[in-house]
């Protein structure tokens, strides 16, 4: 069986982060395992939150991992809190990288256009130097253009302007670069990737429904970073992974409730699992 690092923190409500990677991973037949990076009462957009930072958690369960000879096959980087961190991430990525595995950094920062509560600029360009060592990364709009300095703009853009947005973050080390929330102002919404081992894009478009849904980022990521791991194609498993997110945003739209509380991903799983069978 395969084995995922997720490094990410806990928020106990809100279905982000760590409380959407572990069934989602699991659920793919990959084993999970997590480095919370910090526990908090609820996610950073609700009115209220607690932050208790794990940092110095970070080296001393990674110097165990060492000395135990556990091995990766991905180590996956979702919502990061600190510069510190990052940092000590990228020591515990120096020690668990090999020929063999791959990293997957989802540079969790904002959306729609706003960065989210704690983070500023200067936070911004840590996490774009923290995407040199990735392999894979899958920013939305909001992210991509702070990481690279360009104006954000919300939707109706044209597909060479996101061949160059693509590129740019390939120049940032990645091999590959994945756009999630591509709206092109044809009606859908798609994510639209790079690889620049092959020079080629790759996209996949699907309906597209009004409003925002916390938490779907994970949803993404977690199902993708899987579904490499499960050995698809790397165009099949961003497809695979925007189908989990879609069928998500689905069930939550025929069931609506406060968006702070996340997507019903739960009532999507069935199909995904059936995709590992
Ligand atoms: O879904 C991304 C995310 C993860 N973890 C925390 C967050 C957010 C987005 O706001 O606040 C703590």
């Amino acid at each position: 069986m395969k084995r995922i690092l997720t490094i990410q923190d806990v928020s106990g409500v809100g279905k982000c982060s760590l409380t959407v990677a572990l069934p989602i991973v699991s659920a793919a037949q990959v084993e999970a395992c997590v480095l919370p990076t910090a526990v908090l009462s609820t996610h950073t957009r609700f009115k209220h939150f607690t932050f208790a930072d794990l940092t110095d958690q970070i080296a001393p369960i990674s110097e165990v991992w060492q000395k135990e000879g556990v091995t990766f096959d991905a180590i996956y980087t979702g919502y990061l809190g600190s510069y510190r961190q990052m940092e000590l991430i990228e020591d515990l990525i120096d020690a668990f990288k090999t020929p063999d595995n791959f990293i997957f950094v989802d540079p969790v920062l904002g959306d729609a256009g706003e960065l989210y509560a704690r983070f500023d600029q200067a936070f911004v360009d840590r996490m774009a130097l923290f995407c040199a060592k990735a392999d894979v990364v899958t920013p939305n709009m909001t992210e991509a253009s702070a990481m690279l300095h360009i104006p954000y703009v919300e939707a109706n853009y044209d597909e060479s302007y996101i061949r160059d947005v693509l590129r740019g973050l390939c120049a940032l080390g990645p091999t590959i670069a994945v756009l999630k929330g591509i709206d092109y102002g044809l009606g859908n919404l798609g994510i639209v990737g790079y690889d620049k081992r092959s020079d080629e894009y790759f996209s996949y478009f699907h309906e597209k429904y009004p409003g925002r849904y916390h938490g779907t980022g994970d949803i993404f990521a977690s199902a993708a970073v899987a579904a490499i791991a499960r050995e698809r194609s790397i165009p099949e498993a961003f497809q695979i992974a925007a189908d989990l997110t879609v069928d998500s945003i689905r069930k939550t739209y025929a069931n609506p409730h406060p968006r702070n509380y996340g997507v019903d991903f739960e009532s999507a799983l069935p199909a995904f699992v059936a995709k590992f069978a």
